[in-house]
């Protein structure tokens, strides 16, 4: 009898431990802000640094794994390309930076919050640390003479003033940081390149190098909503799992572990109700889940977002493929019928504009929110959350929307199907249109009959059921 309950104790455990991805959590204040960003819905991303100068990938380029998506100008050896990459910084000097004219942009598509790469692996700064030189505001950078020099800052302010949300992407490993790649030795992969196991003073020094600058950018640049924390790899080895073994990186023989607890207690001191995505890792510190430029195939128990670029890049790329209007607004509809949020990156350019191609798509799906706001924030998901090409949301006060999508390549008939609605309406309206809506019932279905004259509405036609 005693075995069985103890075995029985034992499967609880190993279930609850291992098979659970998402640790809700225990802060009241946390669990608030995160219902405040659940009804944003809409952010924008921003990758933006060195990188965007030759308008190549974010970092990756000078990471030694052998890797298709990784590209690297193979007319220099490593090091010279990892030395030429590295200097980079003295060629940043955006002087068209106006963060006002992003957030305004932003503003005007329907985003709410906006997550900036205050720092990606590569390690250079974006903000005016004072724990490393290799920042946007040290003398060897062209626009460190800039009055708008600490881009963190002048971003984070900008779009604060607009009402958004904000959140710091930094990324845990710091490729230019000796500490994490000591140059005593190659750089294999983006891992750390010693083992901590023989060196723990070196390793001791590189946490608390991160420690300090997550508590500059917790405490010296106004409030900050999401702390996102990428670079997944960067993490206690207990924790590794099959997503990671899925990226095919190596995993080294000992601990990378950054002291979470301690980053978490000293971010929440300085940021009450802080959201904090440890990308990956899962457990208490990723309040939210990040599929990255992939929409979930149904909706999740548990708070997400998609992050995807507008392109094929996440910083600047010269010609890069933009989505169109029509598959982003498809793309933010699918997301919020599921229940998650759409955080779409957009990467500056290395003069400091937004890429044309961007800024259209931004004044399109603006245009489109305008008409149709109310079923997109702070909705939830509803059964059966979408049928063929039309998804459902319901909003607080119990209105019913049923968003269809419309394909730019088929003209629309006069009558449509809605399949399976969540309910049958009494009154059905089409949102931007005054005039009645005609329909009948057909067994479960919505026949609805269009009026004549809303060519004007475009990309999906969004009906509440009342
Ligand atoms: C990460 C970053 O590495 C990337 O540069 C970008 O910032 C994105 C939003 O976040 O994306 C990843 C995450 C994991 C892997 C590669 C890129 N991986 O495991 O190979």
């Amino acid at each position: 009898m005693k075995n069985s309950l103890l075995f029985l104790i034992f499967i609880a455990l190993w279930f609850n431990c291992f098979s659970q991805t998402y640790t809700p959590p225990s802060d009241p204040k946390v669990t608030a802000n995160l219902a405040q960003w659940g009804d944003k819905k809409f952010g924008l991303f921003m990758h933006w640094g060195i990188y965007s100068i030759p308008g190549i990938v974010e970092s990756w380029s000078i990471n030694s794994e052998d890797a298709d998506w990784i590209p690297r100008d193979s007319t220099k050896n490593y090091d010279e390309y990892k030395k030429w990459y590295f200097d980079l910084n003295k060629q940043f000097n955006p002087v068209k930076f106006d963060p006002t004219i992003w957030a305004n942009y932003a503003k005007k598509a329907g985003m709410r919050y906006v997550v900036f790469t205050t720092k990606h692996h590569d390690g250079f700064s974006m903000f005016d640390t004072k724990q490393s030189d290799y920042k946007v505001t040290n003398a060897a950078v062209p626009f460190s003479l800039h009055p708008k020099a600490n881009i963190v800052k002048e971003v984070f302010t900008a779009f604060r003033d607009q009402g958004f949300m904000i959140g710091a992407y930094f990324s845990k490993p710091d490729w230019h940081n000796e500490n994490y790649w000591w140059p005593r030795y190659a750089t294999p992969d983006r891992n750390n390149n010693y083992d901590i196991r023989l060196h723990p003073q070196r390793w001791k020094n590189f946490k608390q190098f991160t420690y300090n600058q997550l508590e500059e950018l917790m405490t010296d640049y106004g409030k900050v909503d999401i702390l996102w924390l990428d670079g997944g790899w960067v993490r206690p080895k207990a924790t590794v799992n099959a997503e990671v073994l899925s990226w095919g990186a190596p995993i080294p023989a000992w601990d990378q572990d950054i002291d979470m607890p301690n980053i978490s207690k000293m971010a929440r001191a300085k940021q009450p109700g802080l959201i904090m995505v440890d990308r990956t890792v899962h457990g208490e510190y990723e309040n939210y889940q990040t599929p990255e430029q992939k929409v979930p195939e149904k909706p999740l128990d548990y708070p997400w977002e998609t992050c995807m670029t507008m392109g094929n890049a996440w910083g600047y790329v010269p010609n890069d493929n933009y989505k169109s209007t029509n598959t982003l607004i498809h793309l933010l509809v699918d997301i919020v019928a599921k229940g998650g949020n759409f955080l779409l990156n957009i990467g500056p350019k290395p003069d400091g504009t937004l890429p044309e191609p961007a800024l259209q798509r931004l004044t399109e799906i603006g245009a489109w929110m305008d008409i149709n706001k109310e079923a997109i924030y702070a909705t939830q998901p509803i059964a059966p959350y979408k049928t063929d090409n039309v998804c459902f949301t319901r909003s607080k006060n119990g209105s019913i929307y049923a968003l269809y999508l419309l394909d730019e390549k088929i003209k629309l008939s006069s009558k449509i199907t809605i399949k399976s609605p969540p309910k049958m309406p009494k009154k059905l309206t089409l949102l931007g249109v005054k005039s009645t809506i005609k329909w009948r019932k057909l067994g479960d279905n919505l026949e609805v009959i269009l009026p004549v004259g809303i060519r004007y509405l475009k990309h999906a036609l969004v009906f509440k059921l009342d």
